[in-house]
């Protein structure tokens, strides 16, 4: 059970100091004659190639930036090109020893990563695969224009593959690993363990441990490595990403035979820059990045700086730590030092530094000093590593006449709709893998099970309502959901604040702890990055993931990883990434403006995101169960306020046995012919409050459609009711500027003008902070702003008083005032 330390105060209040082991700065010691025993002239061979493959790659796209045409050949690149000229050695002494097993994730400079890993793979393939691969992959799509007339080997014909995979992706040609869709600062590609690179500084830092995380739970070989810039780690989800990656739990709490520490190395590229911005001596105060390992874990996370000016210093360190990761004593931190001579982008003055500075650096070149080192000990001649040079040089500029060829090498066409085709996979995958689940318990022996099996699933119980004891709530719904996934997904994963113990936060969780084993269900650190950009890591790397915000209000702790990550890798895959992540956000009540927000609306605005927010068993079942079997992240929005609602629409109850709502259906709560009134979220239950006074007091019948889905969503069942109805207000408990209703609102002017006897009326919470528990009343809508607001502008209620001020002078009034 998660309470396992016991804590005493001799020893937390006792006299000591923290001790610090020494963190080694460019300690590389290895003499030539032990390189030499590792490796062959054939891999001292593949680096200096691999190193002059990237350098001639990034010169190509340096020259067609700045002077629009390379050896004769003219070419505009319109979008950007943030080369690593200089980091060379970086880059490739980190992919040697990695296998297509180990996946990297990398940063906004990562053509050079990109490259060295997949030359890497390439040699640790054997032919068939790779070919098979290169033939499968968007059925030789890449491959096709190469096949043909090429001469040599298969893994010659994969490098030109990859350079000429990377050059179309970078240059938006339907011939890229993605259609051209990634581009530049998002290139990937899986198959040889190339994950994707985040244009958005530090974005690997919050993904790359739910990649090792996924790993870990589902014993897959390798490891992952996020390669992120210096300046990335002023960024809080680089921090998060590390606390995550160090829990305790999973050397203390997890089951041993899974492996310990999550496997991960946080490489540091360390160019010295961000931007024209240097973090040491400038913006940042820790001088060394390897000294943040020392606030990690005891362990330091293994961190040290790495000659990263050296190809075989920086293998020989990822060779020491891949060991001990190997070992289960990950997480690790390498702080590999480096240098990029070119500008931050092509059209950086390199103002901020002196040209002695960058001269020196160029004397300095790890190309140039790779190449003394292999000759002066007679291990490979100079004319030979020219000549080896020469020949990688001419492939690259081959792939790059390729790439800018429209006949060889096209465009999607502007009038194309993939893009649309691929923002949403909408499949459905029973499971990401076919293992048996890992579960600790039959569910009938589970206490939250038979808890639930007394309870009443129907609205009415000897014709009376039913006791909100005795209902089975929202809270049994998605639980129900969860179980039955959980069941069989061996993938699927659940963690957040507060998951494992107390049943989660709000209970939904009870019985979970039971019955998972912690690897299935666990407590994540205060990190909403750090778990939202974890859940995105574990889905891109293969599995299934439920995560959990504990409130909306703090989605803007973890901005980046949803509207950025969780909603964009499978349209920037051009469809070939699934991201299988339910992200389940609750929405508070009586904990005032920092915790009662409903900001389904942000999450509405961003393409790539289903949004839902059932308010009842039956669809909370429902919803949760499609949300779980579908491959799109779902963002799941639930009300704390309502958690104990039993049904009261579904008249048969809600189902004990499985099925599937689809994400998008509205659902037509109550069916009438006077007005249409449409609700998101629990303003449901205001809203039938309203409808009945209508009724009973006016004689006019209500229709109600709670919408449950705001993204995507069939309007017929709303175009129909106003076409019967001839007016619709629509109400929600987020605040009312720039809600989900206004866009609903809009949409139905255009879909249904001609039937309406109104404008829509959107009624909302009020602009303003969400006040004290006691003060809520005048922040939420209540029936009476409904049935006031209908009064004012939809149609006059023969005798009906208003109590507060609807009309459309207010409505006015509040838009000048900005409240
Ligand atoms: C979150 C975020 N803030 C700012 C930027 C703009 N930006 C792009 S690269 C960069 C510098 C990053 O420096 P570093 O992490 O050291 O990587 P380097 O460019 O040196 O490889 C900045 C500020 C961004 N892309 N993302
Ligand atoms: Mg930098």
């Amino acid at each position: 059970m998660p309470k396992s330390i016991f804590l005493e105060p001799e020893m937390l209040l006792a006299k000591d100091c923290i001790r610090f082991q020494d963190i080694k700065v460019n300690a590389y010691s290895r003499t030539i004659e032990e390189e030499c025993e590792a490796f062959s002239p054939r891999d001292f061979l593949a680096i200096w190639q691999d190193m002059a493959a990237i350098r001639e790659f990034e010169t190509i796209l340096n020259e067609i930036k700045t002077k629009r045409v390379y050896k004769g050949i003219a070419y505009e690149h319109l979008g950007p090109a943030h080369l690593s000229i200089g980091q060379e050695a970086s880059a490739v002494g980190m992919a040697f020893l990695l296998t297509p097993d180990d996946h990297i994730y990398g940063s906004h400079r990562s053509h050079g990563e990109i490259l060295a890993k997949g030359f890497s793979a390439i040699r640790k393939m054997d032919d068939s695969p790779l070919i098979d691969t290169m033939r499968s992959y968007r059925d030789g799509a890449i491959l096709r224009p190469l096949e043909e007339g090429h001469q040599g080997s298969v893994k010659e014909l994969a490098a030109k593959f990859l350079i000429f995979g990377a050059f179309s992706e970078l240059f938006a040609k339907e011939t890229g690993f993605n259609r051209g869709l990634g581009g530049s600062m998002h290139a990937f590609f899986t198959p040889f363990g190339i994950y994707p690179n985040n244009a958005v500084v530090g974005g690997s830092g919050s993904i790359a441990p739910g990649a090792a995380l996924f790993k870990r739970v589902n014993r897959k070989p390798g490891i992952v490595v996020a390669n992120i810039g210096d300046a990335s780690f002023g960024c809080g989800p680089v921090w998060e990403g590390i606390t995550f990656a160090s829990m305790d739990q999973y050397r203390k709490l997890w089951d041993r035979n899974l492996g310990g520490g999550l496997p991960i190395i946080f490489n540091c590229m360390n160019n010295q820059y961000g931007m024209g911005g240097q973090p040491f001596g400038e913006t940042m105060g820790c001088q060394f990045i390897a000294r943040i390992g020392a606030a990690v874990n005891p362990e330091q996370m293994h961190a040290e700086r790495v000659n990263g000016y050296d190809p075989l210093a920086v293998i020989d360190a990822f060779r020491r730590k891949i060991q001990l990761i190997k070992e289960g004593k990950g997480p690790v931190l390498l702080d590999t030092v480096t240098y990029r001579i070119s500008g931050h982008s092509p059209s950086d003055a390199s103002s901020y530094r002196s040209k002695e500075e960058i001269e020196k650096w160029q004397k300095a070149d790890s190309l140039r000093s790779f190449r003394e080192k292999m000759a002066k000990h007679h291990i490979l001649s100079e004319g030979g590593l020219d000549e080896a040079r020469r020949a990688i040089e001419s492939t690259v500029f081959e792939m790059f006449k390729l790439a800018i060829d429209p006949e060889i090498a096209p465009r999607i066409p502007l009038d194309s709709s993939l893009i649309g085709q691929v923002t949403f996979s909408n499949d459905r995958l029973e499971k990401c893998d076919d293992r048996k689940p890992e579960l600790l318990q039959d569910w009938s022996q589970n206490p939250r099970v038979q808890q639930i099996r007394g309870k009443i699933r129907t609205p009415l119980l000897d014709g009376k309502p039913v006791p909100k004891k005795k209902a089975f709530n929202i809270r049994d719904a998605i639980f129900e959901a969860l179980a039955h996934r959980f069941s069989i997904d061996p993938t699927l994963v659940a963690f957040g604040e507060e998951n494992r113990d107390w049943g989660g936060a709000f209970a939904v969780y009870r019985g979970l702890t039971e019955a998972l084993p912690y690897h299935r269900l666990f407590n994540a650190p205060i990190s909403e990055a750090g778990i939202a950009g974890a859940a995105v890591g574990y889905a891109l790397d293969g599995g299934r993931v439920v995560a959990e915000l504990m409130y909306a209000d703090f989605m803007g702790r973890a901005g980046d990883e949803i509207f950025n990550q969780l909603s964009k890798w499978q349209a920037m895959s051009a469809g070939l990434l699934r991201m299988p992540v339910v992200l389940r956000i609750s929405i508070g009540a009586k904990y005032g403006a920092q915790h009662s927000q409903d900001w389904s609306a942000l999450v509405n605005h961003i393409p790539g995101l289903k949004v839902v927010y059932p308010v009842t068993p039956f669809d909370a079942k429902g919803l949760m169960n499609s949300a779980l079997a579908g491959t799109d992240p779902v963002v799941f929005f639930e009300s704390q306020r309502i958690y104990d609602y039993g049904e009261i629409f579904e008249e048969a109850g809600v189902p004990e046995s499985y099925y599937e709502i689809p994400i998008g259906e509205p659902s037509i709560k109550k069916t009438g012919k006077h007005i249409t009134i449409v609700s998101f979220g629990p303003a449901l239950y205001t809203s039938l409050a309203a409808a009945k006074i209508l009724e009973e007091k006016h004689g006019l019948s209500a229709e109600m459609i709670d919408i449950r889905s705001a993204n995507p969503l069939n309007y017929d069942p709303l175009v129909e009711s106003v076409k019967k109805t001839g007016k619709v207000l629509l109400t929600c408990e987020a605040v009312e500027r720039g809600c989900v209703m206004h866009t609903i609102a809009a949409n139905l002017v255009q879909l249904v003008f001609d039937a309406l006897d109104a404008p829509p009326v959107v009624v909302g919470c009020r602009n303003w902070i969400t006040p004290a528990a006691e003060l809520e009343p005048m922040f939420f809508p209540q029936p009476e702003w409904l049935l006031d607001a209908i009064h004012e502008r939809i149609l006059p209620l023969k005798g009906h008083q208003p109590s507060t001020n609807q009309t459309n002078g207010e409505l006015a009034r509040r838009l000048r005032l900005g409240v």
